[in-house]
């Protein structure tokens, strides 16, 4: 059970006050922003809507008793107007959009190009019949054309699905299935590497195994052949059919033209996503336009700390709600310059990011841990050689970050005066939701933080009932926030239906079970340690994998660990540990240094019976690592569908180490 003490809790450094520096002029500096929020709740989200252009006021923050939960409840707004063209006035000739391309190209658009380009767009879709409601696919790396596909959408009131670029033929099948999607945008292809990738094949591919048909296509010339470039093979680019448009062609015939944004109810459908593929089939979750917005935008101000001459770096691809919510709706909500980054970190050198910081002068720098333990294993020189002194503020998500990989981040990139946020939060929730405010909270690393004001989240035991300090438990989120997706402002029973509830949460009269394990400390911080279904039991004491991960992670000469329960004679389920190792470590030392670092942390009984050395973990292409494909390799099971792998490589390498174990 999680709430006994078998269940141990994650090791968090000092607590560290936000630099004066910052607090002073940080765009929260409220401490009593919480109590006040919980005592005006739930009408203190109106401060989140107060940032929105409305076209017609709400009548209440939240209407009705709910279920169903009407946010902004009677309002009516467009997210592309609130984007782009209400910035028009004060800062037309601002950049909006400044995009690094993989082959080293840059393009900037300020919010005055970024009109014209999405109202040109947005009259093509309509052209081509496009109608409120109808979902449009957008498949496609990070190029311009996908932030302003998806503002043309918003504009005319048509849910947008973004499918991550690297899912294959199928995976964009499914989910234009699920949707009853009838229209797709796409390129003809992109760079990985240096080498093309036929993005323009895999549609084909797709739209041959859709249920119904593709209304249109409209296809982004990214590898520059249909314009006469020579960068690639003219054969590459088949002529494109009577259904299929040039994304050039559609624009410059609809130049010039504009194009009314539709009034949408707050409660109205802004986009759906797909889930991550680390657990289960893949589930579509739609997002509200009103709710959804006025999070995002709420949350980009007061924890990213984002104002309108900032340049805002969030690093996560389009194609994944981080990059939704907070490299194109939230930072384009408050007026600033967003970037966009098309490369890899390590592309043409591991200094790229650095070398992109410096260049564009960012301000804010939100990035996952997976990435800062990468640039840990590169080394310290690489950010040394750069000037980063623009950063004021960088951010982390996606997973808990480790101790040791959050202080590097601090000292080594923000120089020691930057806050780091640590923020969690997940695709149904639209965006964060426990996290420090860093102008008021003191950061604890390794810890996400409090629950955001007005937020209502806590940590519970089985029974539901809030846990001791020090004790783990389930996060719940136990009221409504405006960001929830349709399908819980509906509570149409999907969440009911597709979480496996664990915590008994009856005696609430509404609450989400995340499905993530945590643990609160005598401040109310919370820790995650990972999902449920993460959980190791080992002769029937509970490990979050998450904090077996973190002590490993925390070693030095350690890059990445990841921790699975594998097969154990006497102890049911034994500790499986994957560490890839630094750079010029030697793996006998090291081995004898994580089994310490994990008996020290937890105890001997944590201590993994299996550590595997690897040079990399196996990761979904949104960079998770795949815990669940190296429980199989553990239990020498039938590994399944490895397709959704970034590095499918390392799978046979894993199973020739476990076998020669054997
Ligand atoms: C935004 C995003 C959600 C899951 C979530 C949790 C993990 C996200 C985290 C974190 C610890 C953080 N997660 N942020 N764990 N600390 N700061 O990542 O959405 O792809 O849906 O993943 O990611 O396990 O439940 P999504």
């Amino acid at each position: 059970m999680p709430g006994d003490e078998s269940w141990h809790h994650a090791v968090t450094g000092d607590a560290i006050e936000p630099p004066a520096s910052f607090a002073e002029q940080a765009n929260v500096t409220d401490p009593d922003l919480r109590e006040q929020s919980a005592r005006e709740w739930p009408d203190c989200w109106s401060r989140a809507a107060d940032l929105l252009d409305w076209s017609d006021d709400y009548d209440a923050v939240l209407g009705g008793d709910g279920p169903p939960f009407r946010w902004f409840d009677g309002g009516e707004l467009n997210a592309s107007y609130n984007c782009v063209d209400r910035h028009l006035d004060e800062r037309k000739n601002q950049v909006a959009l400044t995009w690094e391309g993989r082959l080293g190209e840059s393009r900037s658009y300020s919010y005055l190009d970024l009109y014209r380009e999405v109202n040109e767009f947005a009259a093509a879709l309509r052209e081509l019949g496009v109608e409120e409601e109808d979902v449009v696919t957008l498949y496609m790396p990070v190029v311009p054309e996908l932030p302003i596909a998806m503002l043309a959408c918003a504009r005319i009131g048509a849910p947008h699905s973004v499918v991550f670029a690297g899912f294959s033929a199928d995976a964009l099948a499914m989910r234009m299935d699920d949707a009853d999607s009838e229209y797709l945008v796409t390129c003809d292809g992109y760079y990985r590497r240096g080498a093309p990738v036929h993005q323009k094949n895999k549609a084909d591919n797709a739209a041959i195994a859709l249920d119904d048909g593709i209304e249109a296509t409209v296809v982004v010339d990214r590898l520059g052949v249909r314009d006469g470039g020579e960068s690639s093979d003219a054969a590459d680019d088949a002529p494109l059919a009577a259904d299929e448009y040039d994304y050039d062609d559609l624009v410059t015939a609809h130049r010039g033209e504009t194009v009314e944004p539709v009034p949408r109810d707050a409660t109205d459908q802004l986009f759906l996503i797909y889930t991550s593929g680390t657990t289960g089939e893949p589930t579509g979750v739609r997002h509200t336009t009103g709710g959804y917005l006025a999070h995002a935008a709420w949350t980009s101000r007061a924890v990213l700390d984002i104002r309108p001459e900032d340049t805002h770096w969030c690093s996560a691809d389009i194609g994944w709600i981080t990059g939704h919510s907070y490299t194109v709706y939230g930072p384009l909500a408050l007026g600033s310059t967003t970037m966009l980054y098309e490369g890899t970190p390590d592309h043409p050198e591991k200094d790229r990011v650095w070398e992109l910081i410096e260049r564009n002068a960012v301000d804010v720098f939100y990035t996952a841990p997976t990435a800062i333990r990468a640039f840990m294993k590169w080394g310290e020189q690489h950010p040394a050689s750069h000037d980063l002194s623009s950063l004021r503020l960088l951010g982390t998500v996606g997973e808990p970050i480790n101790p040791r990989a959050w202080k590097w981040y601090h000292e080594h990139i923000g120089n020691g005066e930057c806050p780091v946020v640590d923020t969690w939060w997940q695709t149904e929730t639209g965006g964060m939701m426990v996290t420090t405010l860093p102008g008021v909270d003191e950061m604890k690393p390794g810890s996400a933080g409090l629950p955001l004001p007005g937020i209502d989240a806590k940590v519970v035991d089985g029974d539901g009932e809030p846990v001791e300090p020090g004790e783990t438990g389930y996060l719940v989120v136990t009221s409504p926030w405006p960001g929830m997706p349709l399908s819980m402002v509906e509570d149409d029973g999907w969440f009911a239906d597709h979480a496996p509830v664990f915590p008994d949460l009856s005696d609430y009269e509404w609450a989400y079970f995340t499905e993530d394990g945590a643990t609160v400390d005598e401040d109310g911080y919370v820790t995650l340690l990972g999902r449920v279904d993460d959980v190791i039991n080992v002769s029937g004491h509970r490990f979050g994998t998450m904090e077996i991960e973190s002590a490993i992670a925390d070693v030095e000469g350690v890059a990445e660990a990841a921790v699975v329960s594998g097969p154990h004679d006497l102890k049911g389920q034994a500790v499986y540990a994957y560490v890839s190792a630094a750079e010029d470590s030697d793996e006998a030392a090291l081995r004898g240094r994580v089994t310490d670092a994990v008996d020290a942390a937890i105890g001997p009984i944590a201590v993994p019976d299996v550590v595997v050395f690897t040079p990399e973990l196996p990761k979904t292409r949104s960079g998770k690592v795949m815990r669940r494909l190296l429980e199989d390799i553990a239990n020498d099971d039938d590994l399944g569908d490895t397709s959704a792998l970034r590095n499918p490589e390392v799978v046979g390498e894993l199973e020739s180490a476990l076998g020669e174990r054997d």
